[in-house]
């Protein structure tokens, strides 16, 4: 295994920062979880774009162009020689002093690990996943916008071990005012009356990559998609439910605080929209 850090390739043992980085201190940085499908980089240009929106939120500046984080993710795969896998791609203020203030760190950290992602056993992929609601809320955007993919974590942890806590892999995150958001790391959609509808980023959901590849594989399909306010009765009453994300894909979910969702399997255009994805992926170019 090669580890980027900032420019340079290191193994796996002396792949190492600073306990005075402000990523490991304060959570003071951004980041990508990005799939590599039979030696391609998933929609990176997508991922490029939101690490630097995410950056640019905390005015955080990434010390190389765009174009020379791409190529750098794409030697990094080279290098490691990985044919299908995940790529974590880290941005941190960088090596400080002991306090807050980001003006003690003189330049960005960036690391970029490829490795192998496998979320949940593939039985749940066959016969779905129960979830709760945390009582965690997701942060508010006033706070701190749920579309930063920031290294503050926190709240979405509170919330996986509620679940771990309730016997179930994942939980539903709602917003402040109740409304639901999304999972701990990965969006969330029903299917109701044939349209597939999942919470808006202004909602408190990241605006997930895999979540648009969906909507568009889905619309192709002729199902129509919605961004739309949902509450947990919604999820209930759905006639199907799953998560999408980047290490989950497409996860079908069965019973949401103890309420049967549809029949209680994962349902029919769940199986189609996984199917489809699983085409979607392995074609040349997306
Ligand atoms: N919401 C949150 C809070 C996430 O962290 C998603 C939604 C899905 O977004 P994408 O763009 O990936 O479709 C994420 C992504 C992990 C892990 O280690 C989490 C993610 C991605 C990869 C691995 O749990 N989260």
């Amino acid at each position: 295994m090669k580890i980027y850090i900032d420019g340079k390739y290191y193994g796996r043992e002396d792949a190492r920062v600073s306990v005075f980085n402000h990523g490991l201190l304060y959570g003071d940085g951004v980041f990508e979880g990005i799939r590599i499908y039979n030696g391609k980089v998933f929609r990176l240009k997508e991922h490029i774009e939101r690490l630097y929106q995410s950056a640019k939120a905390i005015l955080l500046e990434i010390p190389v162009k765009k174009e020379e984080m791409k190529n750098a993710v794409l030697e990094t795969v080279k290098i490691n020689a990985k044919e299908n896998g995940y790529i974590r791609l880290i941005v941190t203020r960088g090596e400080g002093s002991l306090g807050i203030d980001p003006a003690q760190c003189n330049a960005a950290t960036i690391i970029i690990i490829v490795a192998d992602i496998q979320l949940y056993p593939e039985e749940h992929y066959k016969n779905g996943i129960e979830i709760i609601t945390a009582s965690s809320r997701r942060i508010p955007p006033d706070s701190l916008d749920p579309r930063i993919k920031s290294l503050n974590y926190l709240n979405n942890i509170m919330a996986k071990l509620e679940a771990r806590q309730a016997g179930c892999l994942e939980a539903v995150m709602l917003n402040r005012e109740g409304f639901v958001s999304e999972c701990t790391g990965d969006n969330i959609f029903i299917l109701k009356n044939n349209e597939l509808l999942t919470p808006a980023p202004y909602h408190g959901a990241l605006d997930g990559i895999t979540m648009r590849t969906v909507m568009e594989i889905a619309e192709s399909l002729g199902i129509r998609t919605r961004e739309t306010t949902l509450t947990r009765y919604d999820l209930y009453n759905a006639d199907e439910c799953f998560m999408t994300g980047t290490g989950a894909e497409i996860i079908p979910v069965i019973k949401a605080d103890s309420r049967i969702i549809g029949d209680g399997m994962p349902g029919t255009i769940t199986r189609s929209l996984t199917d489809r994805f699983k085409q979607y992926v392995l074609q040349r170019a997306f």
